[in-house]
């Protein structure tokens, strides 16, 4: 299996919530690596594009008013099979749906304020990691 890196998102209700530590936890305990990581406060503008692919979705005004709604974490985690690891650890879209012991299950309750981010694929990840870090502000691990 090949060392991958994947882009995450600490949204704004766990941010809330302070459970930053209690997720970065479950990455590290998982065998992820955070190789780059800071807190920021999206624009709409930015929001947007981020979540582009679900620009015609009906739910699109209101996922972009919940990711400005508050300060994020964005990190890039390093590790074996990135990608989908960290979508294990995510556990399913809507919470409700999420697997036991998963972050989504333990600190969300709604699909329209469900903790974190996980990029869906290696490409999605290299775009995404594009959109918010630079080459210089990844400290790889592997
Ligand atoms: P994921 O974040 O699991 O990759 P996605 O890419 O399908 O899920 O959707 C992106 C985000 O949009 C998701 O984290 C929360 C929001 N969302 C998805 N489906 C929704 C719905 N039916 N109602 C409200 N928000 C939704
Ligand atoms: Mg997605």
């Amino acid at each position: 299996m090949a060392i991958e890196q994947t882009f995450s998102i600490v949204k704004p209700d766990a941010v809330g919530k302070n459970v930053i530590g209690e997720i970065y936890s479950r990455f590290e305990k998982a065998g992820l690596k955070i190789v780059a990581a800071k807190m920021v406060h999206l624009s709409a503008d930015k929001a947007g594009e981020f979540y582009a692919e679900h620009r015609e979705r009906p739910f699109f005004n209101d996922l972009v008013g919940f990711m400005t709604s508050g300060p994020i974490m964005v990190q890039v985690l390093e590790g074996e099979n990135a990608v989908a690891l960290n979508r294990d650890l995510m556990g399913a879209t809507n919470p409700k749906e999420a697997a036991a012991g998963t972050i989504r299950a333990d600190f969300a309750e709604e699909v329209s304020a469900n903790a974190v981010h996980g990029s869906d694929s290696p490409e999605s990840a290299r775009r995404e990691i594009g959109i918010f870090f630079s080459a210089d502000e990844i400290f790889s691990r592997s």
